[in-house]
Formats: C-alpha cells, structure tokens, sequence
C-alpha cells in the first residue's frame, strides 16, 4: 500500500458503539496533495472548486489533504513527486513533467476536447500511456477553452520576433524559437523579477491569470490570437489509484467530469480577463485574416515537429489519440 495514504476509520466506530448507526463506517483514504500552481489564482480555480466539492460532501469516501502550492513544491519536480508516490495526488499541467514523459505536451495540441476524448475511447488511450510511462492515473483534464498567448514589451508588427527575449516553458519554445525568438525557461514563480529586470522582453501565458502575480505592471501588449488549449491535468500516483476501492474510484471519476465540464466557464472567464487587461492600459496586437491562419498553423506546426524530433514514439502515438480523424 502506499505509504502516504492513510487509511483512517472515522467518527463511525463510536456511532456504532452507541448504536446509532447499523455497520461500521466505511474507511476513507486521504490523498496528499500538491498543486503547481498558487492557490487562489486563475489556472487552479476550478481545481480548487473541485477540492471544495469533496470537503463539502458529508459522504466522500475519499479526503483531499491540500500540502500547498509551488511554494511547497518547486512546479518542475511536482509530476516525479506524484509518479514517486511522494504525494498522492497533483494539479500540474503536462509541460512541466516532459522530463517523465516526453511529449506529455502534445496535451495542448488536442482537436478535441475533453468530453469528445473520453466519448470516443481516446481517454483511455491517454490514461493507458500516463499509467505506463509515468506510474499515474490521469483523473482530470482542465483549462481547457483558455489559450495561450505571447505578451511582449516590444511591439511587432508581423509574426516576428527577431532579437527579442521570451520566458517559455516547453509550450512555447518551438513557435517563439520558429519566430526568431530567443527562449528562456523559467517557472512562473519567476517571471515578475525577469519583466522588472528587463531580461526577457516578453513571456508564453495564458489570457488567465496575469494579474495573479502582478505581470501587468510590467507587460504592454498582447499577441491576439491565442493558441493551443491550455491543459492543467489533476494526476494520482498510480499505486494510490490502485489501492482505493471501486467506490471511492467511481467516485472521483465523477467529480473529475464534474471538474471538466467547469471548462465550459472559460468563454466568459476569457472575455473578462481581456477586459481587464485593456482597462489596464495593455495593448493588443492582432494577426488578422490570411497572417492569423499562417501564425496559427504555423504554431500547431512547429510544436508537433519539435515533439516528433524530441521523442519521435511518443509524438506519433499522442497525434494518433489526440489529432487523428
Ligand atoms: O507558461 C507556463 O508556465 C505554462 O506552461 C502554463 C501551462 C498551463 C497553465 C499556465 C501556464
């Protein structure tokens, strides 16, 4: 069993003992858990209404004991942490853990969305491969509906980024690098000190959550449109997976389609934030027409290249479950 769940009977025993209640309660495992990303911001909010969900549910079977956020965990170590069985359970998107499973990114690159893969089998598909190659069971797939964009303090007037720095992470080195761009990976936690020092000119985000951490006050323009699909997967060590009943599976397999359909906020979520961010004073840039089809093929293009180049069996077996007809 894994070390780190703790089976604990609850106030049950004493209900039956004054014969209050006919059979014993039933054992609840807790899952420990960590997230990549800080609380109370926009990218675990969903997430955190999931959690919310389950402590507020007298009959859980399962209880979620929330360590904390990357302050806890630096965010690149959380997916080996949550293969390692060092938590139980994590909030992390798939860019951060290309060291433990290559490609793991193509994720973004989906055409469908997490609904249409779980109707048409390619869930399992995925699930299958997390559970292979990294000793996870992949619960829950979300933000999706919110898109990337690259933020600049330069302004460009063509998909060009010629003699400017960006902060990536692995979603966004291959299209800035296909611009020009020269990359500079950073965690999120960051990003503030390299806008205020002037060492990057400009940063991958999604149009979520820059007013998390404060980036407005250093970012002047937005790059319209946004690509890709966001993806922030909840992971659960595969061993603690194993070791829950069916009852407590079945069960949060409920709440992680439950957790997916809140994806459905992000249209106006996505609204809000551009509202926001205009009122802010940060400007957009935006490729229209002919340019905006180019700018987004070419970032859909150059990403599943540098997958295939980096891990050509991997890369071919996401395209398969996630981009074919
Ligand atoms: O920019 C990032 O740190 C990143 O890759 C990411 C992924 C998902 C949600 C937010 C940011």
């Amino acid at each position: 069993m894994n070390r780190h769940i703790r089976w604990t009977t609850t106030l049950g025993t004493a209900l039956v003992t004054l014969g209050l209640v006919s059979q014993a309660a039933a054992d609840t495992a807790t899952l420990r858990t960590v997230s990549a990303f800080t609380p109370g911001t926009a990218i675990p909010h969903t997430f955190e209404m999931f959690l919310e969900e389950i402590e507020n549910d007298p009959d859980a079977p399962v209880e979620v004991d929330f360590i904390g956020g990357p302050e806890t965990m630096p965010p690149f170590q959380i997916g080996n942490a949550v293969s390692n069985g060092v938590v139980d359970m994590a909030f992390v998107t798939s860019a951060f853990y290309t060291s433990s499973l290559p490609a793991a990114h193509a994720l973004n690159l989906t055409r469908y969305s997490p609904e249409e893969l779980r109707e048409t089998g390619r869930f399992e598909q995925l699930q299958e491969m997390w559970r292979e190659q990294m000793n996870v069971h992949y619960l829950a797939y979300t933000n999706y509906g919110n898109r990337y964009h690259l933020y600049l303090n330069e302004p460009i007037d063509s998909p060009e980024l010629n003699g400017l720095r960006m902060r990536i992470t692995p979603v966004y080195r291959a299209f800035a690098e296909a611009m020009g761009g020269e990359a500079a990976q950073t965690p999120p936690g960051e990003v503030y000190t390299a806008l205020e020092r002037g060492t990057v000119d400009g940063y991958g985000w999604p149009v979520q959550g820059i007013f998390d951490l404060g980036w407005q006050e250093h970012t002047r323009y937005r790059v319209d449109p946004g690509f890709y699909h966001v993806e922030v997967g909840v992971l659960v060590n595969q061993d603690a997976w194993d070791n829950l009943t069916d009852e407590q599976r079945d069960y949060l397999t409920e709440k992680a389609i439950w957790l997916e359909e809140q994806n459905g906020l992000n249209e106006e979520i996505n609204a809000e934030e551009e509202r926001r961010q205009a009122e802010a004073g940060i400007e957009v840039i935006e490729f229209e027409g002919e340019e905006r089809e180019r700018y987004l093929e070419m970032a859909y293009q150059v990403q599943w290249e540098r997958l295939a180049e980096e891990h050509a069996e991997n890369a071919e077996r996401l395209r398969e479950i996630l981009d074919s007809e």
